[in-house]
């Protein structure tokens, strides 16, 4: 029987293998990240492995993949249930400062800790907002609809395979052997030739809706490593002639403890694609969509850490609006000194960052330990482990998707967008979207709790 980390793992490892044939530029990333990885636990050894060990690091990887309806959501989550990954989040990406995507998003992860730690691959998923009047007019709409109800992203066999891993947590060989295939075929670029003026007139109103509702099938958008030292693979890879964007989105680089996380990626060369004039002519063209992205991960933060992020985001932004492009990273890291804590343990006590607390072994146990969780910490009773953030970024995420299309698209400013919330994207999916924040509070409160029983407190 192959349980359903295994899967997991097994679907990661050959998503990976199968990106870095379709875009070779992938598997360079990935090379460099490794060698990146090498080099920083050599010269910073334990310390290194802080935010996860190598070897998880190492094999991390997350996905997107766009789908077009509701109903393909669905059946997305079913593949995604079968390996243990849950949505989580909610990005509604339509009305991000940077852009205007026709699109609404989550996560799919794996939720339990040990499950993280054995194999945390998350991939972001993105639905088409069809029913947006400000991205697609009446015309359109019927002409998408009638497109995408007449398509099959995933078929019955692989369907059922998926649900009996979910709800048997596990498959025999053969049949995981079977599944595992179906599903890494499900997402690789298709060679069937491309109606050239209906993917044209989708991409008047965006590239992303062109590359979602343009085509037939689904497939894997990039597919990002983790990295220990973003700055320096950002400089290696630009040192091998290859053209990132201009930023790591995210925090910038600081002496303080890494929060949340930083991205950055390049375009991908433009990879050849069958389009289908409408004389029927078959052409062989190209279509520049997909691209490589890279990412380091930090710290948690809190509900209070988070809202702190996000103001200071806003003091960068008016801050280095008067000044050169690239002093915006000098800009930043100052804003950074200034409001956030520089050591995780303040980041701990001043409740901004996500902590499990663990008893210090062997600590001589004199008198009774304090109850509050400041003094526990100070008088080395309880040492703070950082929770590694999952998720995803909304603003990054609409900057990554931005800075790899080639034209910007269209949006009728002047009408009122669809409501899209986190509730709404559940009922689609008829699974419920979690929310990161509660999951990284049961995860800090759970271990509170172990403390507490430890100490033989009440609560801590
Ligand atoms: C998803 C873009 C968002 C990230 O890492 O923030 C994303 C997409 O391009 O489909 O992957
Ligand atoms: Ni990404």
């Amino acid at each position: 029987m192959i349980g359903q980390w295994r899967l997991r793992a097994a679907f990661t490892a050959r998503l990976s293998r199968m990106y870095g044939r379709e875009v070779p530029a992938y598997a360079e990333l990935v090379d460099v990240s490794r060698e990146v990885n090498e080099d920083v636990l050599r010269a910073r050894g334990a310390a290194a492995e802080r935010l996860g060990s190598i070897g998880r690091v190492t094999a991390e990887r997350h996905g997107a993949i766009r789908v077009g309806t509701p109903g393909e959501l669905r059946q997305v989550a079913r593949v995604f249930g079968a390996l243990g990954m849950r949505p989580v989040g909610f990005y509604d990406l339509r009305d991000t400062a940077a852009s205007a995507l026709p699109v609404v998003s989550t996560a799919f992860r794996p939720v339990a800790e040990d499950e993280l730690d054995r194999n945390p691959f998350r991939v972001f998923t993105s639905m088409l907002t069809v029913s947006d009047p400000r991205f697609f007019d009446a015309d359109l709409r019927s002409r998408l609809t009638a497109f995408l109800d007449g398509r099959e992203l995933f078929g019955p066999e692989l369907l059922g395979l998926a649900d009996r891993a979910e709800a048997e947590r596990e498959l025999p060989e053969a049949d995981a052997e079977r599944f595992l295939e179906l599903a890494v075929q499900a997402f690789e670029l298709s060679a069937e030739p491309i109606d050239r003026d209906w993917y044209a007139a989708l991409e008047r109103v965006s590239a992303v809706a062109a590359d979602i509702g343009g085509v037939r099938s689904t497939h894997i958008n990039h597919l990002t490593p983790r990295v220990l030292d973003i700055d320096e693979l950002y400089r290696r890879m630009t040192a091998r002639g290859i053209e990132m964007i201009d930023t790591i989105q995210g925090p910038p680089r600081w002496e303080g403890p890494d929060v949340l996380l930083r991205q950055t990626s390049f375009r991908a060369l433009a990879e050849p694609r069958a389009l289908r004039a409408a004389d029927g002519t078959v052409t062989r063209g190209a279509l520049r969509v997909r691209f490589g992205e890279v990412e380091a991960r930090g710290i948690a933060l809190t509900r209070e850490g988070r809202a702190l992020y996000d103001r200071l985001l806003g003091l960068v932004d008016e801050r280095a609006a008067h000044r050169p492009a690239a002093e915006r990273g000098e800009v930043a890291r100052a804003v950074w000194t200034e409001h956030l804590p520089p050591t995780e343990r303040e980041l701990a006590e001043r409740g901004l960052g996500f902590f499990t607390y663990h008893l210090v072994p062997g600590r001589p146990r004199k008198g009774r330990p304090a109850t509050d969780l400041g003094a526990l910490l100070r008088e080395g009773w309880v040492r703070a482990e950082p929770i590694v953030y999952e998720d995803f970024l909304p603003r990054s995420a609409a900057g990554i998707f931005q800075s790899n299309l080639s034209s910007t698209g269209s949006r009728d400013g002047a009408r009122e967008g669809s409501v899209y919330d986190a509730e709404r994207l559940s009922g689609a999916m008829e699974r419920e979207v979690l929310d990161p924040f509660t999951l990284y509070e049961r995860q800090r409160d759970a271990s509170l709790v172990r403390v507490a029983r430890e100490l033989d407190l009440d609560s801590v």
